[in-house]
C-alpha cells in the first residue's frame, strides 16, 4: 500500500515536470518597484526554466514591450510610484500586439477590491503579497500553459492543411500589417502570385493524389527560398500569394525569376514516376498607398498577362 502511494507520488511529480518542462523558455517580464522582490521572482522563475527579464517601472516595462512582444507572461506589482501596476496593465491591453501575452497582477490585502480591479483592466490572474511559493509556481505555469496553447492553436489557424505554407485567412490578415511596417521602415516591397501552369491536366493525367503531391512540392520549393523573409501563402487551389519584402522591384523581379526557374526544374517524385510542372507568376510593385487588395488585382492582371503570353514566365 506504501509503495503504492509512493509511486502515486512519483507519478504527480513526474507529470508537474513535465507540464513545467514543456514551456521551458518560456519568457516573463517581472515588473516590481522592489529589488528584492524582482531578485526573489526572477530567482523562482529561473528554477522553471523561464528567461526572465525584471524591470523597477511601468515605464521600462512599456519601452521592454515595445522592442520585444515576445513575453508570455508579466508578473505586475500594483505598487509603483509614477505609474501604478493596474495603470500598466491598462496600457498593455491597449496594444494589439500584446493580447496573448498572460497578465498576473500582485499586490497587498490592504485594498481588497484590487483583484478585480486588476482582472477588469485585464490581468488574466491575481496573487496576493506576501506571496506563496507554491501557489506563484502553479498559478505562473498554468497560465504560461494557457498562452502556449492559443499559440499552438493560433499556428494550426494560420496554416494550409495540405502545404503547411501560411493560409490565405493569415495572408490578408498579416500581409497587409507587413505592407504598413515595410512602408513606415522605408523599405522596397512587391506582390506575387504564382500560378501552376495546366494543373487541372496533371489532376487529369495522374489523379488527385498526385496533384497533391505536386502541390505540396511546389509549396516546398516556394518556402525553401521564400524562408521568414517573404511571407508565402496557398491562396487557394494552386496558387501561392507572396509578399517579397526589403527588397527592390528588379531584386523581386529577379527573385521571381529565380522561383520561376526553380519549379520548372523540380523533379517530383510521385507514385506515378517523375512529373515536371511550370508557373506563370504576376508581380506588382508596391509603392504607393493603395490597399492590399489592390495590389494583389495588379499581381493577378499580370499573372492574366503571363498565362495569355504562354505561361512558365514573370509578368510585372
Ligand atoms: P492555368 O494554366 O490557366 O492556370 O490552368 P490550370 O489548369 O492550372 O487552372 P484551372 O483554374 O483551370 O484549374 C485548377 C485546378 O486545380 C482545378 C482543381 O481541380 C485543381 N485543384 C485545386 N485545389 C486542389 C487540391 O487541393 N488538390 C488537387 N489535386 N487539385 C486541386
Ligand atoms: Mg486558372
Ligand atoms: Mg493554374
Ligand atoms: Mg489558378
Amino acid at each position: 500500500y506504501v509503495l503504492k502511494d509512493g509511486h502515486d507520488a512519483i507519478d504527480k511529480l513526474i507529470k508537474a515536470t513535465i507540464r513545467i518542462l514543456s514551456n521551458r523558455d518560456a519568457h516573463v517580464l517581472v515588473v516590481d518597484h522592489s529589488a528584492s522582490m524582482r531578485e526573489m521572482l526572477s530567482e523562482q522563475m529561473q528554477r522553471q526554466l523561464y528567461r526572465v527579464t525584471a524591470v523597477a517601472s511601468g515605464r521600462v516595462a512599456l519601452e521592454v514591450l515595445e522592442e520585444s512582444q515576445d513575453f508570455d507572461l508579466a508578473i505586475i506589482n500594483y505598487l509603483m510610484p509614477e505609474m501604478n501596476g493596474l495603470k500598466l496593465v491598462e496600457q498593455i491591453r491597449n496594444r494589439s500586439e500584446l493580447e496573448d501575452m498572460r497578465i498576473v497582477g500582485v499586490s497587498t490585502l490592504e485594498d481588497r477590491t484590487l483583484a478585480g480591479q486588476f482582472l477588469r483592466a485585464g490581468a488574466s490572474d491575481f496573487l496576493i503579497q506576501p506571496l506563496v511559493i507554491e501557489e506563484l509556481r502553479w498559478r505562473v505555469a498554468q497560465n504560461i500553459e494557457i498562452s502556449s496553447q492559443i499559440r499552438r492553436l493560433r499556428e494550426l489557424a494560420a496554416r494550409d492543411y495540405l502545404t503547411g505554407t501560411y493560409n490565405r485567412r493569415h495572408f490578408f490578415e498579416d500581409g497587409p500589417r507587413k505592407v504598413a511596417l515595410n512602408r513606415k521602415q522605408g523599405r522596397g516591397q512587391a506582390l506575387a502570385i504564382v500560378d501552376i501552369d495546366h494543373f487541372k491536366l496533371v489532376n487529369d493525367t495522374y489523379g488527385h493524389e498526385v496533384g497533391d503531391v505536386v502541390l505540396k512540392a511546389v509549396a516546398r520549393q516556394l518556402n525553401k527560398y521564400c524562408g521568414h523573409s517573404h511571407l508565402l501563402s496557398r491562396m487557394g487551389g494552386e496558387e501561392f500569394g507572396i509578399l517579397i519584402s526589403d527588397c527592390s522591384f528588379a531584386d523581386a523581379r529577379r527573385f521571381c525569376e529565380f522561383l520561376r526557374h526553380a519549379i520548372e526544374v523540380l523533379p517530383i517524385k510521385t507514385d506515378d514516376g517523375i512529373v515536371k510542372v511550370t508557373a506563370s507568376i504576376g508581380l506588382a510593385e508596391i509603392a504607393d498607398k493603395e490597399s492590399f487588395d489592390n495590389y494583389l488585382n495588379a499581381a493577378d492582371q499580370f499573372l492574366y498577362m503571363a498565362k495569355s503570353a504562354g505561361r512558365n514566365c514573370v509578368f510585372s
